[in-house]
């Protein structure tokens, strides 16, 4: 695209912005230190590195689009793929069944941060700061129950897991100069009706005190409620309710995953609620059709209002943005694409809304105004700022990057 037509439409938008008293140069600026945490499990439909085995614990990936990442070596290759697509510096989610294992069978209850030392490594060298997660579906263990499970010898496995799971992020945090955000969610529930949900969400609770009395420096914890898994609808341990108490006790960070919700609940209401009782908040932006089908993240009016509440809170500092879908059904380096671009839209614009006019108008009962500025902000020129932010950042501006994505999987995953 030509990059003379993008800065004329910038320095037109620059003009119409600041007549409503916003400083577009300004929006750039907070929109360049916001952080994505790109998850790599997009890479290989959350497979991992451990086996053969299926994806389970209430979750699914769809789709069997050619060329997904097979070994360490090609997530990597895939993620600098991505990165380079995305404007702005990024973070980068791994899953503890991501790690280095050369080869050799580390049990879940085994892992050491001596199995990420290369992905610190290639952190470094590539720009990226590490977020982790520990990972308990997928399991000879897995079951229905993990943490909540009342068989001791499983239970306890998973807590060692867990446990050992925060020592590697504590590691990664250490070398990386910056808190590692680990992020736990479990699949814990039912398929049919139980009579023991006091029993299950009393022994959860019980494993995740005595995971976190482990004080560690460099790495936070959050917590990822969810209404209900695949095979396991009746009930969920960790349900919203569960850790919503648990986190506002123990000063823990939620997690809003976006799928997680009934399709008609909006997870924007809940930011400014949690920002009030919890220190940080941790996100997992997703997109549910119908039900937690984690396809790629748009910008869509949830993930714009997710990301207004956001701003409208002052609260852009105090959130982890990660993303959580995992789509085998298109390519999965136009996934991060189209997913990481749509979140960074959200968050522009609501750094570009005339928020503070229009609360001038709601707090003086002037109705009308304020939805007209509040309408007249969707359709204002932020794909100009967008564009511009694009080119600065030295990455393909619109459709230019189709011809990238295509020219890597020519190259590349197509022939995997
Ligand atoms: C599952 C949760 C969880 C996973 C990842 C792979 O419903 O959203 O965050 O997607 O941990
Ligand atoms: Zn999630």
């Amino acid at each position: 695209m030509k990059d003379n037509l993008i800065n004329q439409a910038y320095a037109i938008a620059q003009e119409r912005y600041a007549a409503i008293g916003i400083d577009t140069e300004k929006a750039i600026e907070s929109l360049q230190n916001v952080h994505l945490s790109l998850h790599c499990w997009q890479t290989d439909d959350v497979s991992g590195f451990e086996s053969a085995g299926d994806l389970t614990g209430g979750i699914q990936s769809t789709g069997n689009y050619p060329g997904k990442a097979r070994n360490i070596d090609e997530v990597r290759a895939d993620i600098v793929k991505a990165k380079s697509l995305i404007p702005g510096t990024h973070r980068l989610n791994l899953h503890e069944i991501y790690g280095d294992f050369q080869g050799k069978k580390v049990d879940r209850n085994e892992v050491e941060p001596e199995h990420f030392a290369s992905w610190i490594q290639w952190a470094k060298e590539n720009d990226l700061k590490l977020d982790f997660n520990s990972t308990s579906f997928s399991h000879p263990l897995s079951g229905n129950l993990t943490l909540a499970n009342p068989d001791k010898a499983i239970r306890d496995f998973w807590i060692e897991h867990t446990q050992r799971c925060r020592a590697v992020a504590d590691e990664m945090g250490k070398a990386q100069g910056d808190p590692c955000i680990m992020n736990i969610w479990i699949h814990d529930g039912a398929k049919d009706f139980t009579v023991n949900r006091l029993k299950y969400r009393q022994i959860y609770k019980d494993s995740l005190d005595q995971i976190l009395s482990v004080k560690r420096e460099n790495m936070k914890d959050c917590l990822e409620p969810k209404l209900f898994g695949i095979g396991l609808e009746s009930f969920t341990v960790g349900s919203e309710d569960f850790y919503w108490a648990y986190c506002g006790k123990n000063g823990i960070i939620p997690t809003l995953d976006t799928g997680h919700y009934h399709p008609t609940e909006s997870v924007a209401d809940k930011v400014s609620s949690l920002l009030l009782f919890a220190p940080e908040l941790m996100l997992h932006v997703s997109r549910p059709v119908r039900w937690d089908s984690d396809h790629v993240t748009l910008m869509d009016d949830p993930t714009m209002e997710l990301m207004k509440e956001i701003v409208y809170a002052d609260a852009v500092d105090r959130v982890h943005f990660g993303l959580d879908y995992f789509d085998g059904a298109i390519n999965r380096i136009g996934a991060y694409l189209i997913g990481a671009r749509s979140a960074q839209k959200s968050i522009l614009q609501a750094f570009l809304s005339p928020v503070a006019k229009i609360r001038e108008y709601e707090e003086a009962g002037q109705t009308f105004q304020a939805l007209t500025l509040l309408e007249m902000a969707k359709t204002l020129p932020w794909n100009a700022v967008w564009e511009e932010f694009c080119l600065r950042n030295n990455v393909p501006v619109g459709e230019d990057c189709i011809a990238v994505v295509e020219q890597y999987e020519k190259e590349v995953t197509s022939k995997r």
